[in-house]
């Protein structure tokens, strides 16, 4: 616990301080930064001025994998001449460093997620045993659906007569299988099979279809230890195995029995930034990836004795907000609003509005308990894996055999700290409205209708011009670089140029932020084409699919494409890209690789710690395209990022002889306005 004299030092205002403007171009933001310097409370925009980044971190060339370094093998300023002499005490060379670095980011990404998908997976069981009353199986639907991919049947044959299975045996065996998918030792994961044809026996092929989620990432830790692999090629060989191992497995894994037990989001309107909190009510941020305690807070605020016992307090209400992934779950299945993206969580305390932080795992700040003791504001953890060693934080640890009585412990915990505000608090007034919860399913729902629900239309419009391609669009922030800029200038410059964007995670916010989500969106920011497409079927035109776990949804929305036809064979046929615009997370490496891993040409903006081994770099962005279909790009200015995959986009329709119909169609509009103006 902090002392008087480390909290003083902890909050000290430093002697220099970001220029709120240049930060963001969010306008809540930029505000809660003034704030926050006028108050003297440091935030992670003014340690991003004061700290530097390590130059040969940031190349990928510094190893600490044994005791005899850390060795950093730096660029030369002028280049490599000749043969690349670097190596370090062993003899690793550069591209065995920076490969190392990468994969053990893919590892730490892969792990978070699947980490998360067991969580939920072991949740999952307990509710199929009956063994927990406070989750039930909310969407039997898609347990029916998803229990032929685990080989589980759905009906039993009685007397010879074909009958319905019991809906808790169904799901004992799903959970059963699905758990054991993250010991599995051979074989194959079960999802793999999910993939488009092609793509499956090109994985065979390459032998890299994961044999079990927990051992492919062990191996990653195995061979980059001290003199194992030492070929790049083969080291990001392991790096496939394991992305592959987390996007169709560990990830979607968590994706699907969540929406067993929570539903499958559907379309639903929610609001997003800091001012959705709320100043007369108990503001309570549920902040972190995982929703298992936080679908139970939400059940929890909404019950007549909670209520009243926060008016007894003084307070009107009880308003709940989310903040990261956490939030992207509540919003798309409950229209539960938030508060904001990554890096508006110490600002969301500096409002002084909020009683309550309750966070789960992943993407946490260790800062926001330092900034909370400039407030009232309660810090709460509630996962085992995660605590905090700064500030003065709780630890409510949740457990699924009593969630609802946590839930509701938390909550009073907040209620009760409603009377300690400090100040009247200040809470910016930006509030944007957006649609989100385009499951892949929802999506499938909304081109086709419900009696024939199909991803058709989505191809016929690419295949005759109007949508262009497809992209998408995650990842986080980075407070190296301005918040939200990246993200949105991509996202515009592919609207403007006819390509539809999913997607996920803190992108999916700044999107929100910025009015994208929804679909009067389409007139504004779109080429003609899509917003034609999007105008006639009613859809904004980026399509939130939900969290990071689901980045799966992409795959299976891919998936779908290839399975409607006339696309191609295989996810790397069709005239898509991926794109991470400001990523800061090691998930974002594990997301970008199965990206690659399953066909997608991704690029990433701000930094790539690769620039120290231009051998793996090229290896990366040029070689690898002939093996796995997809490959690596990286590139800092949104505008050519978002370029660099229209360019893509324009090549796979070239390939697939559809780029005609794209200048027909042109054509076509351009005709159009010459008639209308004449
Ligand atoms: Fe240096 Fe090799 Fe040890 Fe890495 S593994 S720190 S390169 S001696
Ligand atoms: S929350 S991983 S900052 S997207 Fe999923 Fe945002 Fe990146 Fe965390």
């Amino acid at each position: 616990m902090a002392t008087e004299e480390t909290k003083e030092k902890e909050v000290k205002k430093p002697k220099k301080t970001a220029i709120p403007s240049e930060c963001s171009v969010d306008s809540a933001t930029v505000k809660m930064i003034e704030k926050a310097q006028a108050e003297g409370v440091e935030t992670i925009f003014d340690r991003a001025i004061t700290m530097s980044p390590c130059a040969i971190g940031a190349q990928g060339t510094c190893c600490k994998n044994c005791s005899m370094g850390p060795c950093r093998l730096p660029l030369p300023k002028s280049g490599i001449e000749g043969k690349d002499e670097r190596k370090g005490l062993c003899g690793a060379t550069p591209n065995t460093i920076a490969a190392r670095n990468f994969a053990r980011m893919v590892a730490a990404g892969a792990s978070a997620h699947s980490d998360h998908g067991r969580g939920i997976a072991e949740v999952f069981l307990a509710v199929a045993r009956k063994e927990t009353g406070d989750y039930k199986i909310k969407d039997p639907q898609k347990l029916i659906e998803i229990a032929p991919d685990f080989g589980v049947a759905t009906t039993v044959t009685v007397n010879g007569e074909e009958k319905d299975r019991d809906i808790y045996e169904i799901a004992l065996e799903v959970a059963e299988k699905a758990l054991a998918e993250w010991g599995r030792q051979e074989g194959e994961i079960y999802y793999a099979k999910r993939a488009p044809k092609a793509r499956y026996e090109l994985w065979k092929k390459l032998g890299v279809v994961p044999r079990g989620i927990d051992r492919e990432i062990v191996e990653i830790m195995h061979r980059t230890h001290m003199g194992v692999d030492q070929h790049y090629e083969n080291i990001v060989k392991q790096c496939t195995r394991a992305a592959l191992a987390d996007g169709w497995g560990g990830s979607m894994l968590a994706t699907d029995l969540q929406d067993v037990i929570f539903g499958t989001p559907y379309p639903t309107q929610g609001h997003i930034n800091l001012g959705v909190l709320e100043k007369d009510q108990v503001n309570v941020i549920i902040h972190g990836h995982e929703p298992l305690l936080s679908e139970m807070i939400v059940t929890a605020a909404q019950e007549t004795e909670m209520i009243e016992y926060a008016k007894s307090k003084g307070a009107k209400g009880i308003n709940l907000s989310g903040m990261c992934c956490t939030g992207n779950e509540l919003l798309m299945r409950h229209g539960i609003p938030i508060a904001g993206d990554f890096l508006q969580q110490e600002l969301a305390i500096i409002t002084g509005a909020v009683e309550a932080m309750v966070v789960d795992v992943q993407c946490i700040m260790e800062n926001v308990a330092n900034v909370a003791t400039c407030f009232h504001t309660k810090v709460i953890t509630t996962n085992p894996r995660a605590r905090m060693e700064s500030g003065e934080t709780i630890h409510i640890e949740f457990d699924e055999h009593h969630a609802m009585e946590d839930a509701r412990k938390i909550l009073k915990i907040a209620i009760d700290n409603f009377q300690n505000r400090k100040a009247e608090p200040m809470i910016p007034s930006e509030k944007e409205v957006q649609i989100v919860g385009f499951s892949y399913e929802a999506i499938n729902y909304h081109l086709g209708g419900s009696f024939r629900g199909s991803y058709t239309p989505l191809n016929d419009n690419i295949i005759n011009g109007r949508i262009r391609g497809i992209a998408g669009v995650v990842g986080c922030n980075n407070a190296r670089t301005l918040h939200n800029n990246g993200h949105l200038t991509v996202v515009k410059e592919l609207l403007k140029n006819d390509v539809i964007v999913l997607t996920t995670g803190c992108n999916a916010m700044a999107c929100g932020k910025a009015g994208l989500l929804t679909p009067e969106a389409a007139s504004v920011y779109c080429g003609p084409g899509l917003a034609e497409v999007c105008e006639t079927v009613g859809i904004p035109p980026v399509l939130h699919m939900g969290s990071c776990v689901d980045n799966s949804r992409i795959l299976m929305a891919a998936s779908e494409v290839v399975k409607a036809g006339g696309l191609g064979k295989d996810i790397s046929d069709l005239p898509a890209a991926g794109s991470a615009p400001e990523w800061m997370s090691e998930k974002a490496i594990s997301i970008g690789h199965y990206f690659v891993a399953s066909g997608v040409y991704t690029v990433f903006g701000v930094t790539m710690p690769v620039g120290g081994a231009p051998v793996f770099e090229d290896y990366l962005y040029n070689k690898l395209e002939a093996s796995l279909g997809g490959m690596w790009d990286f590139e800092a200015d949104p505008i050519k990022h978002a370029h660099k995959m229209i360019a893509h986009i324009d090549k796979k329709r070239k390939a697939l002889g559809i780029d005609k119909a794209r200048e027909r169609v042109l054509m076509d509009m351009a005709d159009r306005q010459k008639l209308e103006a004449a």
